[in-house]
């Protein structure tokens, strides 16, 4: 069987926007330019391809439509039914066959047109030509215009069918209208069903899930029925019938016993017996509804009769009320139950149950004897549950002493040291460096003397930080007095001479005799010669080349790469030159170059206007 997807069927456009798809999509997606002097064999190819190109699109479209929409013959009986009933078979039928036909006819039409072609001797005939084919393509889908009407339709209706599954566990709820049977899907399910007071207020199936005994089930909702023969049943009624044909479902057929709905209850009997071949091989169960209303003892001897009847003949009557809930759940659990049972025996009765019930085992241990053999827990875990539940002070952790005592927390890991003398934790740790303590040879008197000599130190060198700084005051604002034209804007970093900076410092105190070895004279000295030997390079060599730093030097130029000897290049050249001659005479660089079309007035451009139409097709 064939799988589809009713939800998925591509739109279907109406013909004329089907011609105009397929009409603009060959002008965009085939050349445009042809002219006179081209070789015939070539303009003829330029207006096969266009009408090939169309043929392919309808083609292809057409052969979508097809293959999208079901065939009634492969999918399952009980939709193929419920299409008939909504859409009816003849027609859907002859629609899809018209469509297949329309195929055909353009496969033809193009297959002649294409043959003619290839006698064609100008342009303005192959253009002829093609119009022809193209137009008589557009005529042979214009007249499909009805048979796409009606497929959209089909297909929009289809999409929004309910997913019914035909093979599952089904609930299927029946009866005359407004009985109640809407209420009933909405208790049970979270289908949420329309629900009125009146009569055909669900007009189409409705399917909504529920689980019981962890399976899925679905509780499908159908039409009310009405009590005539089967010819006279209208399409709404004959989606109910179909359902009950098809699908191998449990019946809950839906009575009203307070006659609210407006039919008695013999007439509902009488419906009921109508309509009881639909229910042979199936689990069936009486609802008896809106019992709230009424119940099934108040009523009269005669009607009490009817169900009395039927429970003799081995159906269940269920009285329920949707308003009060009373009953829905026994209904439920008792249709689910039965439907499950009458499932298993059909599959009972099947080929496969053999090899299914031989691969079970059912294990039955025995007792061994009488002797009572107690869970045993070790004594250690039985201490051990004992501590747990004992509730001693929690120990303080660090994160506890943390929020104690705020900022003034230090981590102090040294307090958990595990040693044999706990007062030995904070002693200090002897540094050792090759089998000798370090402190042993550490003369304190040592350490004082070069903290001494530190200090003086440091105190000259604050000293002639602190005049540097001053003089550098000095300097500005002596620099400011001169400055008679107002802020300046800051100067990039002035060199300064060697002389010049050993001078100045010299000034201030600093000894800078013998500085040959300092930083700033190996710097000065560096960076010089670097800036030589780079200027050298320049000059030596032989081309001055204009390119960037990132080329490289070493990569010849383009017209010299690749090339052999002179000889070569010479030839390489003259080829380059013949290349360009065409290019040369139409005025353009080369063949990417840009290419302006004649300049025309605009009304030229805008199409056909001889017989009076607007339309450039
Ligand atoms: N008192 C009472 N009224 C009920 C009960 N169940 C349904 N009704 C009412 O009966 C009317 C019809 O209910 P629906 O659930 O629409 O009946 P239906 O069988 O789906 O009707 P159709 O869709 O027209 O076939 C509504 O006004 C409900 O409120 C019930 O248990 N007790
Ligand atoms: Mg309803």
């Amino acid at each position: 069987m064939a799988l589809y997807n009713f939800k998925k069927i591509m739109v279907v456009p109406t013909s004329k926007e089907f011609i105009d798809i397929t009409l603009s999509k060959t002008q965009r997606k085939t050349p445009t330019v042809v002219h006179k002097h081209y070789q015939i064999h070539r303009i003829r190819h330029f207006y096969m391809r266009k009408v090939k190109f169309t043929q392919q699109n309808y083609h292809d479209r057409l052969s979508q439509i097809l293959t999208d929409f079901p065939k009634l013959d492969d999918i399952h009986p009980f939709y193929a039914d419920l299409m008939n009933v909504l859409y009816d078979k003849d027609h859907y039928k002859l629609a899809l066959g018209q469509i297949n036909i329309a195929k055909n006819l353009i496969d033809n039409v193009s297959k002649d047109y294409v043959r003619l072609m290839k006698y064609g001797d100008s342009l303005y005939r192959c253009k002829q030509l093609k119009r022809a084919a193209l137009g008589r393509m557009c005529t042979i889908m214009k007249r499909q215009k009805q048979s796409l009407e009606y497929l959209e339709q089909v297909r929009q209706h289809l999409s929004r069918l309910p997913t019914i599954d035909p093979n599952t566990r089904t609930l299927l709820l029946c009866g005359y209208p407004n009985v109640g049977k809407s209420s009933f899907i909405n208790k049970v399910t979270r289908a949420d069903v329309e629900v009125q007071p009146y009569a055909f207020t669900t007009k189409s199936l409705f399917v909504g899930h529920m689980d019981y005994k962890y399976l899925r089930w679905q509780v499908v909702d159908t039409p009310g029925i009405l009590d005539h023969p089967l010819e006279e049943r209208n399409t709404i009624e004959m989606q109910a019938i179909t359902a009950l044909a098809h699908l191998r479902s449990a019946v809950l057929y839906v009575m009203d016993v307070s006659e609210q709905c407006g039919q008695t209850l013999e007439q509902q009997l009488e419906l009921f017996n109508n309509i009881r071949p639909l229910f042979a091989n199936k689990p069936l169960l009486i609802v008896a509804n809106k019992c709230d209303v009424k119940k099934i003892s108040e009523l009269t001897e005669e009607d009490q009769k009817i169900f009395a009847d039927l429970t003799a003949e081995g159906i269940s009557v269920i009285e329920t009320s949707t308003l009060t809930e009373e009953g829905v759940m026994t209904v439920k659990t008792e249709a689910c139950d039965k439907l499950l049972a009458h499932r298993v025996d059909g599959k009972m009765k099947g080929k496969k149950v053999h090899d299914v019930l031989n691969r079970l085992h059912l294990a039955v241990p025995a007792k061994r004897d009488e002797k009572a053999r107690p869970p045993f827990i070790p004594e250690g875990a039985r201490i051990g549950r004992k501590t747990m539940e004992v509730d001693a002070p929690k120990r303080k952790t660090e994160r506890d002493l943390e929020v104690e005592m705020g900022d003034d927390y230090i981590l102090d890991l040294q307090k958990y040291w595990d040693l044999m003398n706990q007062d030995e934790k904070y002693d200090v740790i002897p540094e050792i460096w090759e089998g000798h303590n370090i402190a042993d040879y550490i003369d304190p008197e040592i350490m004082k003397e070069e903290l001494k000599v530190k200090d003086e130190e440091m105190q000259e060198i604050r000293q002639l930080a602190k005049q540097i700084r001053e003089k550098r005051k000095l300097k500005i604002v002596c620099s400011k007095e001169k400055d008679v034209h107002g802020p300046r804007l800051p100067r990039t970093v002035k060199k300064v001479e060697r002389k010049t900076l050993e001078k100045e410092m010299g000034d201030l105190g600093l000894d800078m005799t013998g500085k040959d070895d300092s930083h700033y004279a190996v710097n000065a000295r560096r960076s010089r010669s670097v800036g030589v030997a780079k200027k050298r390079k320049r000059e030596e060599s032989v081309v001055p080349t204009s390119r960037t730093r990132s080329q490289s030097n070493s990569r010849p130029p383009r017209d010299q790469s690749g090339v052999r000897d002179p000889k070569m290049a010479k030839k390489a050249k003259k080829l380059m030159k013949s290349q360009q001659k065409d290019m040369n005479r139409q005025g353009k660089k080369g063949e990417a170059d840009r290419h302006v079309f004649d300049l025309k007035p605009k009304h030229l451009f805008s199409g056909k206007r001889k017989s009076g139409t607007n339309d450039h097709r």
